[in-house]
């Protein structure tokens, strides 16, 4: 078999060719192509047309509610189907004026604002690639992703959180030469107004096919850069409609988005996109804390929305004594992290919701728990996937498949689940299995059922509450520091996030001391996402070591968990 995943170039299963590969990105081989698509599960959509169908079906419905600044409702802007159509073929018109079209790349780093889907539907329809940065990346993450894709533009809001990010924009573009454009939302300072972007339709383009990349989403990965998740429109499309249906999501649903717009899962599980594609509504929450969301779930209707554990948490306790309304919740999905069983019983009492697990990964596999489970699967499952085709493997460390129940490493392949990184045919190599299983680095247990419980994890990674952090990336930061010998960061156990990061340095003999707080603003000095900065910071004489000399991250992880657990005693 001369099955490989580096590129366009290599030869598919049984000699096929790549028929939905480029250069940049392995794509699937052509007999899982022509399975996917016999199955229905590839129909041929892209998101520009999806938009115009929803449009065309129902122009008047509301597609997009963003609350805007005021807590009263005073500044709420509605965009019907309609409207937002309108508005995604005006940018799409003024995207290709400035010279932006099918292929290029455009780093997206928006809050929870309407504009996010004006701006991402007319990428889509010119076929251009969003690259959907996080509101929390800074210039470390934000320079790789416009230089290593890149990308002829940066779209920004002017000032989120606190923090302008048309400073940001600047620093980066003086460093990054093919980066002609910084539109913003809001005011632009030195750069362009999304809004002065020419609206005047230009010639005639070719949009994207269904096989072609929609955008590049970001891995929360365990290497030193983040890596890039090529994902094409039918496959998404796909986990979209899968996900629909598993969900019950329909026209009349009306989905908050209360997590970051741009994370796979308040995108896609089902997220905006599966409610724009089920012609539902999307409320955005500018923040996710119950003052912020209860008000909009009782004034708006909100049925279904998305947490990470910490926050379901911090809801079931808010809900408790709130005076908001929230009956018309009808479905509470938790995931990105393991959500303990004990805080999973309490979510339907206190939110009079049905909670569904979601386990899932930006790379593709994405498992739910169905909604008329038993309530020991919702509560002690991490949900089976969404595809009769999602392939499921749990192995040994030498890839042998193990018998059902046993814990071992997942690795899955199917209609959904990309073949390859972008522009990363190293990393694939060792990502992926020959065959093209994705390695995902968790290690779990499958019940008899079918279902997956998450038992761990391989790849060295913090998991901080959903938001990842990959040990190497962090570690580059601080052995940047010319005190500092060597690092290894670890998680430590914590009751709130499940997870925080604690790094352990080594200091070069004889070198200046440092202290803790220091090394902490040494490394958010070098512009890094706030959630990366390491929690805690141990100095030590020398790591542990396993047995083949490589540092014991098993034990420096023992070592922090028994000295939280020494205190609190
Ligand atoms: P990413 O690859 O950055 O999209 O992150 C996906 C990873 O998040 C998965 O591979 C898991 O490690 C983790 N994850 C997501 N959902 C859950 C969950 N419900 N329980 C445990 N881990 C999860
Ligand atoms: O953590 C994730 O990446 C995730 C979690 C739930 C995800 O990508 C998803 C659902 O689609």
């Amino acid at each position: 078999m001369t099955d490989t995943n580096d590129g366009v170039t290599a030869g598919g299963e049984g000699g096929m060719p790549w028929v939905t590969g480029t250069a940049e990105a392995p794509g699937y081989p052509a007999a899982y192509a022509e399975r996917y698509r016999a199955a229905g599960y590839w129909r041929g959509e892209t998101f520009g047309r999806m938009l115009r169908e929803r449009a065309t079906a129902h122009p008047d419905r509301v597609a997009i509610v963003d609350p805007g600044p005021a807590a009263d409702g005073s500044t709420t802007r509605r965009w019907t189907y309609g409207e937002l159509d309108g508005r995604a073929d005006r940018m799409a018109a003024g995207l290709l004026a400035l010279g932006i079209g099918k292929g290029d790349r455009v780093v997206v780093q928006l809050p929870n604002v309407a504009e996010f889907f004006e701006v991402v539907f007319a990428l889509f329809r010119v076929g251009a690639l969003p690259v959907f940065a996080l509101p929390a990346h800074r210039d470390s993450e934000i320079r790789h992703f416009c230089a290593f894709t890149e990308a002829a533009a940066y779209v920004i809001p002017d000032v989120a959180g606190g923090y302008d990010h048309r400073e940001l924009a600047t620093r980066v573009r003086a460093d990054v030469p093919t980066l002609r454009h910084v539109l913003v939302a809001g005011d632009p300072g030195p750069h362009t107004a999304l809004a002065d972007v020419p609206a005047e339709p230009g010639r005639p383009f070719d949009g994207p096919e269904p096989h072609d990349l929609a955008f590049l989403q970001l891995s929360g990965g365990s290497t030193g850069v983040p890596k890039l998740i090529p994902r094409t429109h039918d496959d998404y499309i796909y986990s979209l409609r899968g996900s629909n249906e598993i969900c019950r999501v329909d026209e009349h649903s009306v989905y908050l988005c209360a997590l970051p717009a741009a994370h796979n899962f308040p995108l896609s599980s089902p997220g905006t996109l599966g409610a724009l594609h089920a012609g539902a509504r999307v409320v955005l929450a500018p923040r996710p804390s119950p003052d912020v969301a209860f008000p909009l779930i009782e004034r708006e209707g909100v049925t279904i929305t998305g947490l990470v554990p910490p926050l379901a948490l911090v809801w079931t306790e808010a809900a408790a004594n709130t005076p908001h309304d929230l009956s018309s919740l009808d479905v509470l999905l938790v995931g990105g992290a393991k959500f303990s069983e004990e805080a999973a019983r309490r979510v339907r009492p206190a939110l009079g919701c049905t909670l569904q697990q979601v386990f899932g990964m930006a790379e593709g596999l994405v498992n739910y728990t169905r909604l008329d489970d038993p309530e020991e699967i919702i509560v002690g499952t991490q949900g089976r996937p969404i595809s009769p085709d999602d392939e499921i493997r749990v192995v040994d460390d030498e890839d042998r498949d193990l018998p059902v129940g046993e814990t071992g490493h997942l690795l899955t392949r199917g209609p959904y689940t990309i073949r390859g990184y972008w522009r990363a045919p190293e990393h694939n190599a060792t990502s992926f299995t020959p065959d093209g299983f994705y390695r995902t680095g968790d290690v779990v247990r499958l019940t008899e059922d079918g279902y997956l419980v998450v038992e761990g994890r391989a790849k060295d990674q913090i998991n901080r509450g959903g938001e990842k952090v990959a040990a190497e990336e962090i570690e580059n930061h601080i052995l940047a520091h010319p005190s500092v010998h060597d690092a290894a960061v670890v998680s430590m156990p914590d009751p709130y996030l499940g997870e925080r990061t604690c790094a352990y340095v080594v200091l070069r003999d004889g070198a200046e001391p440092v202290r803790s707080g220091a090394l902490k603003k040494f490394i958010r000095g070098r512009g890094l996402a706030d959630y990366k900065v390491p929690d805690r910071v141990e100095f030590t004489d020398a790591f542990p070591q396993t047995g083949v000399g490589k540092v014991s991250k098993k034990d420096l992880r023992a070592a922090i968990a028994a000295e939280l657990a020494a205190k609190t005693r």
